[in-house]
């Protein structure tokens, strides 16, 4: 028997899968809540925005403590880990984890006797670690791109324009507002460094995957670019792990685990991506050809790319292609974020979002259109301060949930094309992805089929692959097991929709640009 775990470190969760690869079976899937499962924190979505410039933290103690209450849940619910062979994860992209010099170390002599959190809190060089909420770097990516030779020049190394979400430009604003904290730090990982860390023991690289998502990652040399580097602040070289590729092995689990979870000391780890290349992986699309559309508690839209392709208005992303190559990444802040508040304004269930309170409302919506961005947008970089409607009036819920689905995806539609890719076909992943209301406005905004895959979550699906495909085993082997599209739930666009929508967009894009 061939069993893999995969990990999943998102905003608002810790979980885990364990594949069979020989039966291509996912045999464990278990969830840790941050905001459900640790109160104790108070961040009940997994964060905290109460900053008033638009700061978002985590609290990387929650993390920790996460993974000890999820190996413990899933030892309670029988799961042997003793037959696991190989060990990767994922993590949310974009957030940093500061730690002391001392955290090498305290990693290699943890004991099994105690926890993680109480074992590693002391590492801390900074409580809170920024996520990729955060907006509040607008004059640090502004510092960063001046002293390279501006933003043409950060995108070109790095893939993207200096983003406010992004690694460098927080690293830069601690490094501004906390001096003596960013002098006490040793080592900067990124969510998914920090999780690889813990598994192996000691510190390891960051891969090129989730690295292109930091504007300090040279592209085409997959390494550190010193200019991008210098730019962003005094010694940061010395403190970034080294890049490395995706499926690069970091030796056999550390002690803590297979003393105190009963894994072999032959399991081998591998080096951690970022959600969305993990969930490429996991959604079958390593190679060019497939768009992906994932609905959680961002939106992405994202393909593997032959060649990478930059965005020319900036809002676009290159990262590395865990299987080798690039991939393009848009993101959509006001996703999952956008629905829940329609939902909670309303008092509405789910099913409010599914097809039968569609058909109570005409395509299009009679001409009525919404901004949908409840919270400050990423793509297009813009702050309504909360949703806008094209015409005045009093909206009844229906027109609300067809106005939001209809905003998010016409805003989808209208930033994706500098991708130079006709999608023939979708497919969709995300707990929203359930959903056929969803999976119908997207057929038919964007006018081509639907399909979903067969399994739950892809990043941890994406993780867990990576982690077998570490080992040494077939990626397309493993893509036909557990990639496939959910037999008998394709969603074909609806008869008239695309010519509504092909109209409807040139307008949505009027509509943005006299804001
Ligand atoms: C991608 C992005 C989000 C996070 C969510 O650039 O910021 O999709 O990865 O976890």
């Amino acid at each position: 028997m061939s069993l893999v775990l995969g990990l999943d470190s998102s905003t608002q969760s810790l979980s885990a899968v364990i594949l069979n690869t020989e039966s291509g079976v996912v045999v464990a899937d278990h969830s840790v809540n941050f905001g459900k499962d640790l109160p104790h924190y108070g961040l009940p979505h997994g964060y905290d925005d109460s900053g008033t410039r638009g700061e978002v933290s985590s609290n990387p103690l929650m993390w920790l403590e996460a993974l000890d209450l999820l190996l413990v849940q899933m030892t309670g619910d029988g799961v042997d880990f003793s037959k696991i062979k190989a060990v990767s994860g994922s993590g949310q992209q974009h957030g940093s984890v500061y730690l002391k010099s001392c955290f090498g170390e305290k990693l290699a002599g943890l004991s099994a006797g105690s926890n993680l959190k109480n074992q590693l809190a002391g590492c801390l060089a900074r409580d809170r670690s920024p996520i990729w909420m955060d907006s509040s770097t607008t004059s640090e990516c502004a510092e960063i791109a001046a002293a390279v030779g501006g933003n043409e020049v950060v995108c070109a190394k790095s893939g993207s324009v200096a983003v406010e979400r992004f690694t460098g430009p927080q690293i830069r604003k601690f490094s501004k507002e906390d001096p003596a904290g960013y002098a006490g730090t040793g080592v900067i990982h990124l969510v998914s460094s920090f999780f690889a860390s813990i598994l192996a023991g000691k510190n390891v690289p960051i891969d090129f995957g989730d690295g292109a998502g930091m504007n300090l990652m040279n592209l085409a040399g997959k390494d550190w670019d010193v200019d991008l580097v210098n730019a962003t602040a005094e010694g940061l070289a010395e403190k970034l792990p080294p890049c490395a590729p995706s499926n690069t092995g970091s030796g056999p689990i550390s002690h803590y685990f297979v003393k105190k979870y009963g894994f072999s000391p032959a399991c081998e780890t591998i080096i951690w991506s970022g959600d969305n290349p993990c969930s490429l992986i996991g959604m079958g699309a390593a190679s060019p050809g497939k768009v992906v559309i994932s609905l959680g508690t961002s939106d992405t839209l994202f393909a593997a790319m032959p060649e990478p392709r930059t965005d020319p208005n900036g809002f676009g992303h290159v990262f590395g292609n865990p299987a080798g190559g690039y991939m393009s990444l848009i993101c959509f802040k006001n996703g999952s974020l956008a629905r829940e508040s329609v939902k909670e304004q309303f008092g509405l269930e789910w099913n409010a979002f599914e097809k039968v309170a569609l058909a109570r409302t005409p395509i299009g919506n009679g001409g009525l259109m919404m901004l949908p961005f409840y919270e400050p947008e990423i793509t297009p970089a813009i702050d309504t301060g909360g949703p806008v409607f094209s015409e005045e009036g009093d909206h009844s819920a229906d027109e609300f949930v067809r106005a939001v689905m209809e905003g998010q995806f016409l805003n989808m539609r209208a930033h994706s094309d500098w991708l130079g890719v006709e999608p023939t076909r979708i497919y969709i992943t995300g707990g929203a992805s359930e959903s056929d209301g969803i999976a119908q406005m997207i057929a038919n905004v964007f006018g081509v089929p639907v399909d979903r895959l067969d399994v739950p979550g892809s990043a941890a699906i994406g993780a867990a692959m990576r982690a077998a495909h570490g080992i040494g085993e077939d990626l397309a082997d493993l893509e036909s097991k557990f990639s496939q599209p959910k037999e008998g739930r394709t969603i074909e666009p609806e008869a008239g929709a695309k010519g509504v929508y092909d109209a409807m967009v040139g307008e949505f894009r009027q509509f943005l640009g006299r804001q």
